[in-house]
């Protein structure tokens, strides 16, 4: 009881509120309450925004790039390839964590203005996965290739196999095994798969989406980033939305698309990735996967007004414009881990 109370407490603060009393024809106070919408008007073009932390140094290189690039596809691969290749980013390419077997595996996505995409999913020893992505929309008549089949093409294609588990991830993954039972848990605190959002100069939007998964996975699983509609949607009509946290969540509910489609009838990114957010939290309240939940999308509308939300505290996206520059900005939640 005490929970839900100290729940619904820090869901109220979780918005900024102005509330007011007004009275009703049968003399009862009802209490309205106007909600402060954290939105972005007359952003100029372009804009990047991408989630956590690692988004920064990624805003910054697709930055440069989109002045040097023949497209806003290869200056976002140019601008992910930086957290693809740090092995202190423990959730994305080299470095990433392990399946429960030992082994990195990698699930990526690209989408661009005209709604073409490529994806990759349960790709291995490969470094830079969402540039296999972008080939396999330019280079395939199709949109996802898998497994053995998404490293024969990298190959094809003159990537090279490299090791991506670290002396530092192996040590981790030992450590696990010792006290993991071997069982498929998702942990709370391995949720940072970068997606990155752009509207470009032109008024274009294009996004891209790359992660190691959710770390001690079992082999074989696939995670909502490499699934368009799941992991990363966009309209160029409307807007361009992205996800983070808990795919299975995020594939359930088939988020990145809903936020969209939220935007298409007129919501704010910020409103539309709450709507999500509530939606998720509710399907999922009394679901086995609610302990460890967490969730956050990011969105950008062609206008170039962004939101985040998320359900759980934590969660920050980078934004980069001509403005104000790059920078973080945490998002807004509906609940602490303590809830
Ligand atoms: C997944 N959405 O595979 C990803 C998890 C994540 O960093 O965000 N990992 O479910």
């Amino acid at each position: 009881m005490a929970g839900r109370r100290n729940f619904i407490k820090k869901a109220a603060l979780g918005t900024i509120g102005i509330s007011a009393v007004l009275s009703c024809k049968e003399g009862t106070n009802v209490a309205v309450t106007a909600v402060e919408k954290p939105t972005n008007t007359n952003q100029k073009k372009p804009v990047i925004i991408s989630t956590w932390n690692h988004g920064l140094p990624a805003n910054e290189a697709t930055w440069k790039a989109l002045d040097t690039s023949d497209t806003t596809l290869d200056a976002i691969v140019e601008g992910m390839k930086i957290p693809e290749a740090d092995p202190k980013v423990r959730s994305v390419g080299y470095g990433g964590f392990p399946d429960r077997e030992g082994k990195v595996t990698l699930d990526a996505c690209i989408m661009d203005h005209n709604s073409d995409c490529g994806s990759v999913s349960f790709l291995q020893n490969i470094m830079h996965p969402l540039s296999v992505a972008k080939l396999v929309l330019q280079k395939t008549p199709h949109v996802m290739l898998t497994g053995k089949g998404a490293l024969q093409f990298a190959k094809e294609q003159g990537f090279k196999e490299e090791n991506l588990l670290t002396k530092q991830t192996e040590k981790d993954w030992y450590t696990w095994m010792e006290k993991s039972k071997y069982a498929p848990v998702i942990n709370t605190e391995n949720h940072d798969t970068i997606s990155m959002l752009v509207l470009d100069k032109e008024g274009n939007l294009s996004g891209g989406c790359t992660t190691s998964g959710a770390a001690w996975k079992m082999h074989g699983r696939v995670g909502d980033s490499p699934i368009i509609g799941a992991g990363l949607f966009l309209d160029n009509e409307v807007g361009a939305a992205a996800a983070t946290g808990l795919g299975e969540a995020v594939i359930r509910t088939a988020g990145s698309a809903m936020v969209v489609e939220l935007m298409r009838q007129g919501k704010s990114p910020y409103d539309a990735c709450k709507e999500i957010v509530e939606r998720i939290f509710n399907k999922h309240k009394n679901h086995r996967d609610m302990g460890y939940l967490q969730v956050g999308f990011i969105a950008l509308n062609n206008k170039g007004e962004h939101g985040a939300y998320s359900l759980r505290s934590g969660f920050n996206y980078a934004i980069h414009d001509e403005k104000d520059g790059n920078r973080m900005e945490d998002a807004q939640f509906k609940m602490t881990w303590d809830d």
